[in-house]
């Protein structure tokens, strides 16, 4: 059986061959086709380049990685079944038992069948006659679709190779964001890694543990916190099973969507021994407490932002030995809070290790790579594995990768070229029927993934519908609608440090991309209440338009 969006009509100028193409078999990827077929009986085709269900959790396979957001709170909540019956074995589980988890979903909703897998979208364009879209795929396929449900996710594109030479190298380079399906063996070996964000952070300590010898290449340090992983007991899960209802609404009303004690109005009103022992509570309470459950004025003020910035200086000087790496290792270019903030697990220990050596490249660049290993402005490295944890080009490279031509021949990347311009980061103005979830300008970067993205599908979903509903074809977001959204986030970040920090967030840890601060910072609560204030004044915002012929 069909949806109404289905041609019954062998007249009806506007057949597609699905109503929606999904595109990610993310968390995103993986709702939206639950929701669309199953709830909404829509025919549904959905694309992933990898051989599997997982997206990030699909690729992201280095030594350490693991969430960062407790498991209970980083999971789904749309099933009240699915959430009885699986239990994390761990308070932050690591890749391989997110990516059970999201296989275990795949299979419990039969999602897999609507997939076509190690298939990459390679174009997309706008029919503006009759209102659809054409997908492309790297199998030189073609199909027709109403509606683009985008699950691409904001972190699925590797930073390109900065440097030269790679080619000629004689060992192995492995990303972190591409790491290989079969064990990598560290074990007896020279290493290097370049990069010291979240994922460098979680693979140092595991690649240590087993190398022969390690070199960090750190251009920029980043303030890490205590993540205090432990393993879950039988009585803890049976706990939260049974105040699930109640955990989820704390997390949907938390401002980074998960159900932390709230912070103090601020860092300033205590005494230092005051503020010293709220430090002490959420560094050893684990995790994202540190930066939501500490001060509201960190992210506002530089003068509250400076005293958590020199606790964790502190506290990295305590747990490395030689005062000079400890020096090297403590962030003194950014706002804590304003990067977003790694979690570590013995990383600071890794640099008290004989076989750790941290190489500091921004006094040093790297030049190349060379048929040994890595040479920086003053030495060559010997090395017979590389690893580059060196990023991703975040928010927009996923979305601009996949060749989209919207209407009169819109290209998104020349739309894009100064940078992103959506409406609530959920679509764009010249793209119609797309819906970009979890896109730039939305409140993904510092929201709960899974939450963030439950919002997303069932705002899509629950347009959708309306659209069936009332028989129209087609929607669109107003330029105004969008121009608005673009100087709202703006405004808002204008009263934070955001603006003050270099970084993702705003393009420049890519050479070349605009600079342009790229997420919604006003938090969770707000972001939801602007996109329900939306819904709730009839899709403000969004031309909803056409009607189906049949
Ligand atoms: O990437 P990053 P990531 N020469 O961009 C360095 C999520 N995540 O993959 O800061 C030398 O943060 C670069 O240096 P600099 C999370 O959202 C989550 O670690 O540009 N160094 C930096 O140190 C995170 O924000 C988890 O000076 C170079 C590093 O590479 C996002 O993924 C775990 C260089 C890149 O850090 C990205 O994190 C992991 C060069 N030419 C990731 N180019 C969880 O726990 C880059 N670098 C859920």
């Amino acid at each position: 059986m069909g949806s109404e969006f289905n041609t019954k009509s062998a007249s009806r100028s506007a057949a597609t061959d699905h109503d929606v193409v999904i595109i990610g078999a993310g968390f995103t990827g993986l709702y939206a086709v639950h929701r669309l077929r199953d709830k909404l009986n829509m025919r549904v085709q959905a694309f992933e380049s990898g051989s599997g269900v997982g997206g990030t959790w699909f690729w992201n396979r280095y030594p350490g990685a693991r969430c960062d957001f407790e498991s209970i709170h980083y999971s789904f909540s749309f099933s009240k079944e699915l959430q009885q019956e699986w239990k994390w074995s761990e308070r932050f589980a690591s890749q391989p038992e997110i990516l059970e988890y999201l296989q275990h979903v795949a299979t419990r909703f039969d999602l897999e069948r609507s997939f076509q897998f190690n298939t990459q979208v390679t174009a997309m364009r706008w029919n503006d006659v009759n209102n659809y879209w054409t997908v492309e795929t790297d199998d030189g396929k073609t199909c027709t679709a109403r509606f683009v449900i985008s699950g691409v996710g904001n972190l699925s594109v590797p930073k390109e190779q900065d440097f030269p030479g790679a080619e000629v190298f004689k060992g192995d380079i492995y990303n972190t964001g591409r790491w290989p399906h079969t064990p990598v063996d560290f074990t007896g070996k020279r290493v290097g890694i370049i990069g010291t964000g979240a994922s460098g952070i979680q693979a140092i300590p595991m690649i240590a543990k087993r190398a022969k010898h390690l070199t960090v290449f750190q251009r920029t340090p980043n303030f890490a916190a205590p993540l205090r992983n432990v393993p879950m007991t039988d009585e803890e899960m049976d706990d939260v099973r049974s105040r699930y209802d109640e955990l989820r609404d704390a997390s949907r009303n938390n401002f980074i969507g998960a159900p932390y004690e709230p912070p103090q109005e601020s860092a300033m009103a205590l005494s230092a021994e005051e503020r010293r022992a709220v430090y002490d509570r959420y560094y050893d309470g684990g995790g994202f407490r540190m930066l939501a459950s500490t001060f509201q004025d960190l992210l506002i003020d530089r003068a509250a932002n400076d005293t958590v910035a020199d606790y964790l200086r502190e506290r990295i000087a305590e747990r490395v030995q030689d005062p000079a790496v400890a020096e090297l290792l403590s962030p003194r270019d950014h706002a804590y809070g304003t990067k977003r903030p790694p979690f570590e697990s013995n990383y600071y220990e890794a640099f008290n290790r004989d076989n750790v050596k941290l190489v500091d490249v921004k006094k040093n660049p790297i030049q190349c790579i060379t048929e040994k290993g890595v040479c920086t402005e003053d030495a060559e490295y010997e090395f017979d594995v590389i690893v580059l944890a060196t990023g991703f080009d975040a928010f927009t490279g996923p979305l601009l990768n996949l060749g989209i031509e919207g209407r009169d021949g819109l290209k998104l990347s020349e739309r894009w070229s100064d940078g992103p311009k959506t409406y609530l980061g959920l679509a764009a103005h010249g793209f119609p029927n797309l819906f970009m979830l979890m896109g730039p300008q939305s409140a993904a970067a510092i929201y709960n993934n899974p939450l963030a993205i439950e919002d997303h599908v069932e705002f899509a979903s629950d347009l959708i519908e309306h659209m069936q509903k009332n028989a129209f074809t087609t929607f669109e977001v107003s330029a105004n609608a969008e121009a608005e959204w673009g100087a709202h986030i703006q405004e808002v970040a204008s009263h934070t440090l955001f603006p003050t920090t270099q970084s993702a967030y705003n393009g420049a840890n890519i050479p070349g991309k605009p600079r342009v601060l790229m997420i919604y910072v006003g938090g969770a609560p707000a972001y939801r209440k602007i996109c329900a204030d939306v819904v709730e004044a009839n899709y403000r915002g969004f031309d909803i338009t056409g009607k189906r012929r049949g």
